[in-house]
Protein backbone atom coordinates (compact mmCIF):
# COMPACT_ATOMS: atom_id res chain seq x y z
CA UNK A 1 0.00 0.00 0.00
CA UNK A 2 0.90 3.69 -0.94
CA UNK A 3 2.06 5.27 2.43
CA UNK A 4 -0.57 7.97 3.37
CA UNK A 5 1.54 11.26 3.36
CA UNK A 6 1.66 12.90 7.14
CA UNK A 7 -0.86 15.93 7.75
CA UNK A 8 -0.15 19.20 7.02
CA UNK A 9 0.35 21.94 9.69
CA UNK A 10 -2.49 24.45 9.92
CA UNK A 11 -2.03 28.00 8.67
CA UNK A 12 -3.82 30.25 11.79
CA UNK A 13 -3.35 33.81 11.69
CA UNK A 14 -4.31 36.28 14.88
CA UNK A 15 -5.48 40.09 13.73
CA UNK A 16 -6.71 42.62 15.31
CA UNK A 17 -5.86 46.57 16.45
CA UNK A 18 -2.85 47.35 17.88
CA UNK A 19 -2.48 45.87 21.63
CA UNK A 20 -5.37 43.78 21.16
CA UNK A 21 -3.28 41.33 22.61
CA UNK A 22 -2.19 39.52 19.26
CA UNK A 23 0.95 38.81 20.39
CA UNK A 24 0.36 37.37 24.00
CA UNK A 25 -2.46 35.21 22.61
CA UNK A 26 -0.07 34.24 19.03
CA UNK A 27 3.14 33.31 21.92
CA UNK A 28 0.76 31.66 24.44
CA UNK A 29 -1.11 29.45 21.76
CA UNK A 30 2.52 28.05 20.37
CA UNK A 31 3.63 27.40 23.67
CA UNK A 32 0.22 25.31 24.89
CA UNK A 33 -0.23 23.35 21.35
CA UNK A 34 3.88 22.34 21.50
CA UNK A 35 3.33 21.38 25.09
CA UNK A 36 0.21 19.14 23.81
CA UNK A 37 2.08 17.79 21.07
CA UNK A 38 1.90 19.62 17.97
CA UNK A 39 5.01 21.34 15.73
CA UNK A 40 3.88 24.83 15.77
CA UNK A 41 6.26 27.52 15.19
CA UNK A 42 5.09 31.68 15.55
CA UNK A 43 5.65 33.55 12.65
CA UNK A 44 5.11 37.38 12.26
CA UNK A 45 4.52 40.17 9.50
CA UNK A 46 6.08 42.43 9.07
CA UNK A 47 9.05 40.78 8.95
CA UNK A 48 11.89 42.93 9.82
CA UNK A 49 14.84 40.54 9.54
CA UNK A 50 15.04 40.54 5.49
CA UNK A 51 16.58 43.27 3.71
CA UNK A 52 12.83 44.05 3.08
CA UNK A 53 12.12 43.70 6.59
CA UNK A 54 14.77 46.22 7.40
CA UNK A 55 12.90 48.98 5.06
CA UNK A 56 9.85 48.04 6.51
CA UNK A 57 11.07 48.53 9.95
CA UNK A 58 12.96 52.28 9.59
CA UNK A 59 9.55 52.80 7.74
CA UNK A 60 7.35 52.24 10.90
CA UNK A 61 10.33 53.74 13.31
CA UNK A 62 10.32 56.80 10.82
CA UNK A 63 13.42 57.30 10.03
CA UNK A 64 12.48 56.33 6.48
CA UNK A 65 9.82 58.46 4.06
CA UNK A 66 8.17 56.45 1.73
CA UNK A 67 4.92 56.86 -0.91
CA UNK A 68 2.01 55.02 0.58
CA UNK A 69 1.49 53.06 -2.63
CA UNK A 70 5.56 51.91 -2.38
CA UNK A 71 5.68 51.01 1.26
CA UNK A 72 2.11 49.00 0.62
CA UNK A 73 3.86 46.98 -2.31
CA UNK A 74 6.87 46.19 0.33
CA UNK A 75 4.47 44.91 2.78
CA UNK A 76 3.33 42.78 0.93
CA UNK A 77 6.81 41.67 -1.14
CA UNK A 78 7.74 40.84 2.33
CA UNK A 79 4.80 37.98 2.90
CA UNK A 80 5.41 37.39 -1.02
CA UNK A 81 9.63 36.25 0.43
CA UNK A 82 8.15 33.95 2.43
CA UNK A 83 5.77 32.53 0.60
CA UNK A 84 7.37 29.42 -0.28
CA UNK A 85 8.98 28.92 2.87
CA UNK A 86 5.32 29.23 4.69
CA UNK A 87 4.19 26.86 1.96
CA UNK A 88 7.14 24.24 2.98
CA UNK A 89 7.07 24.29 6.26
CA UNK A 90 2.85 23.68 6.52
CA UNK A 91 3.51 20.73 3.96
CA UNK A 92 6.15 19.15 6.56
CA UNK A 93 3.06 19.23 8.86
CA UNK A 94 4.51 22.39 10.99
CA UNK A 95 1.45 24.46 11.90
CA UNK A 96 1.95 27.63 11.66
CA UNK A 97 0.78 30.88 14.26
CA UNK A 98 1.08 33.88 12.86
CA UNK A 99 1.03 37.37 13.77
CA UNK A 100 -0.66 39.73 10.96
CA UNK A 101 -0.57 38.95 7.73
CA UNK A 102 -2.71 40.16 4.54
CA UNK A 103 -5.53 41.57 6.33
CA UNK A 104 -3.38 44.00 8.58
CA UNK A 105 -1.73 44.82 4.91
CA UNK A 106 -4.98 46.17 3.54
CA UNK A 107 -6.79 47.74 6.67
CA UNK A 108 -3.67 49.87 7.46
CA UNK A 109 -2.78 51.09 4.38
CA UNK A 110 -6.56 51.72 3.60
CA UNK A 111 -6.72 53.64 6.77
CA UNK A 112 -3.45 56.04 6.13
CA UNK A 113 -5.35 58.86 4.27
CA UNK A 114 -9.32 59.73 3.67
CA UNK A 115 -9.99 59.24 0.70
CA UNK A 116 -6.95 56.96 0.31
CA UNK A 117 -5.49 53.82 -1.37
CA UNK A 118 -9.13 51.56 -1.73
CA UNK A 119 -9.63 48.36 -0.64
CA UNK A 120 -9.38 46.56 -4.32
CA UNK A 121 -6.02 48.47 -5.22
CA UNK A 122 -5.17 46.98 -1.10
CA UNK A 123 -5.89 43.19 -2.16
CA UNK A 124 -4.49 43.14 -5.48
CA UNK A 125 -0.98 42.06 -4.96
CA UNK A 126 -2.13 40.21 -1.67
CA UNK A 127 -3.60 37.73 -4.24
CA UNK A 128 -2.18 34.05 -4.71
CA UNK A 129 -0.48 34.59 -1.38
CA UNK A 130 -1.65 31.46 1.00
CA UNK A 131 -5.54 31.56 2.72
CA UNK A 132 -5.23 31.09 6.52
CA UNK A 133 -6.98 27.78 7.45
CA UNK A 134 -8.28 30.09 10.42
CA UNK A 135 -8.26 33.80 11.31
CA UNK A 136 -8.44 34.93 14.74
CA UNK A 137 -9.98 38.04 14.86
CA UNK A 138 -9.01 39.55 18.81
CA UNK A 139 -12.08 42.36 18.81
CA UNK A 140 -11.47 45.02 21.08
CA UNK A 141 -12.43 48.65 20.78
CA UNK A 142 -9.85 51.03 20.32
CA UNK A 143 -10.52 52.82 23.55
CA UNK A 144 -10.35 50.16 25.83
CA UNK A 145 -6.92 48.60 23.50
CA UNK A 146 -5.47 52.50 24.18
CA UNK A 147 -5.83 52.17 27.72
CA UNK A 148 -4.10 48.64 27.83
CA UNK A 149 -0.45 50.95 28.44
CA UNK A 150 -1.20 53.18 25.43
CA UNK A 151 0.00 53.29 21.69
CA UNK A 152 4.04 53.27 20.98
CA UNK A 153 6.18 55.53 19.14
CA UNK A 154 5.72 53.98 15.74
CA UNK A 155 4.19 55.18 12.55
CA UNK A 156 0.02 54.27 12.94
CA UNK A 157 -0.26 54.62 16.81
CA UNK A 158 -2.73 56.85 16.96
CA UNK A 159 -6.26 56.33 17.94
CA UNK A 160 -7.69 57.93 15.15
CA UNK A 161 -6.06 55.91 12.26
CA UNK A 162 -6.69 52.76 14.27
CA UNK A 163 -10.46 52.93 14.55
CA UNK A 164 -10.35 53.45 10.63
CA UNK A 165 -8.20 50.34 10.86
CA UNK A 166 -11.43 48.27 12.60
CA UNK A 167 -13.47 49.58 9.98
CA UNK A 168 -11.50 48.44 7.26
CA UNK A 169 -11.33 44.93 9.30
CA UNK A 170 -15.08 44.76 9.64
CA UNK A 171 -15.16 45.08 5.87
CA UNK A 172 -12.69 42.21 5.02
CA UNK A 173 -14.01 40.17 7.31
CA UNK A 174 -15.25 36.77 6.26
CA UNK A 175 -18.13 34.16 7.65
CA UNK A 176 -15.40 31.62 8.57
CA UNK A 177 -13.28 33.96 10.62
CA UNK A 178 -13.54 33.22 14.33
CA UNK A 179 -14.37 36.60 16.22
CA UNK A 180 -13.41 36.59 19.89
CA UNK A 181 -13.55 38.98 22.13
CA UNK A 182 -10.33 40.56 23.29
CA UNK A 183 -11.71 42.37 26.40
CA UNK A 184 -11.78 38.95 28.74
CA UNK A 185 -9.00 37.39 30.87
CA UNK A 186 -5.97 36.18 29.09
CA UNK A 187 -6.88 32.65 29.76
CA UNK A 188 -10.23 33.32 29.09
CA UNK A 189 -9.27 34.63 25.29
CA UNK A 190 -6.94 31.66 25.00
CA UNK A 191 -9.19 28.99 25.41
CA UNK A 192 -11.11 30.61 22.51
CA UNK A 193 -8.11 30.69 20.48
CA UNK A 194 -6.92 27.55 21.32
CA UNK A 195 -10.47 25.51 20.67
CA UNK A 196 -10.43 27.39 17.32
CA UNK A 197 -6.74 26.61 16.25
CA UNK A 198 -7.63 22.87 17.33
CA UNK A 199 -10.69 23.00 14.86
CA UNK A 200 -8.29 24.19 11.86
CA UNK A 201 -5.53 22.06 12.73
CA UNK A 202 -8.07 18.66 12.71
CA UNK A 203 -9.84 20.14 9.59
CA UNK A 204 -6.03 20.12 8.00
CA UNK A 205 -5.25 16.34 9.45
CA UNK A 206 -8.33 15.44 7.33
CA UNK A 207 -6.99 16.55 4.30
CA UNK A 208 -8.72 20.32 4.08
CA UNK A 209 -6.43 22.10 0.75
CA UNK A 210 -4.30 25.65 1.49
CA UNK A 211 -6.17 27.72 -0.41
CA UNK A 212 -5.03 31.54 -1.80
CA UNK A 213 -6.63 35.11 -1.01
CA UNK A 214 -8.58 36.14 -2.50
CA UNK A 215 -10.33 33.70 -4.54
N1 LIG B 1 1.36 46.74 9.06
C1 LIG B 1 1.57 45.43 9.21
C2 LIG B 1 1.07 47.30 7.81
O1 LIG B 1 0.87 48.49 7.68
N2 LIG B 1 1.03 46.47 6.72
C3 LIG B 1 1.25 45.13 6.83
O2 LIG B 1 1.20 44.41 5.80
C4 LIG B 1 1.53 44.58 8.12
C5 LIG B 1 1.79 43.12 8.27
O3 LIG B 1 2.82 47.59 10.66
F1 LIG B 1 1.12 49.20 12.71
C6 LIG B 1 1.48 47.65 10.21
C7 LIG B 1 0.67 47.31 11.42
C8 LIG B 1 1.47 47.87 12.55
C9 LIG B 1 2.89 47.85 12.06
O4 LIG B 1 3.20 45.74 13.16
C10 LIG B 1 3.82 46.89 12.73
P1 LIG B 1 3.56 45.10 14.61
O5 LIG B 1 2.67 43.90 14.70
O6 LIG B 1 3.22 46.16 15.61
O7 LIG B 1 5.02 44.77 14.55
Amino acid sequence: AVPKAAARGAFILFEGVDRCGKTTQSTKLVESLKAAGVNAELWRYPDRTTEMGKMINAYLQSSLDMDDGAIHLLFSANRWEKRAAMEKALGDGVTLVVDRYSYSGVAFTAAKEVPGLDLEWCKAPERGLLRPDAVLYLDMPVDAAKTRGGFGEERYETGELQERVRTHFRVLREDWWTIIDASGTIDDVHSKCAAAADEAIQRCREGAELARLWD
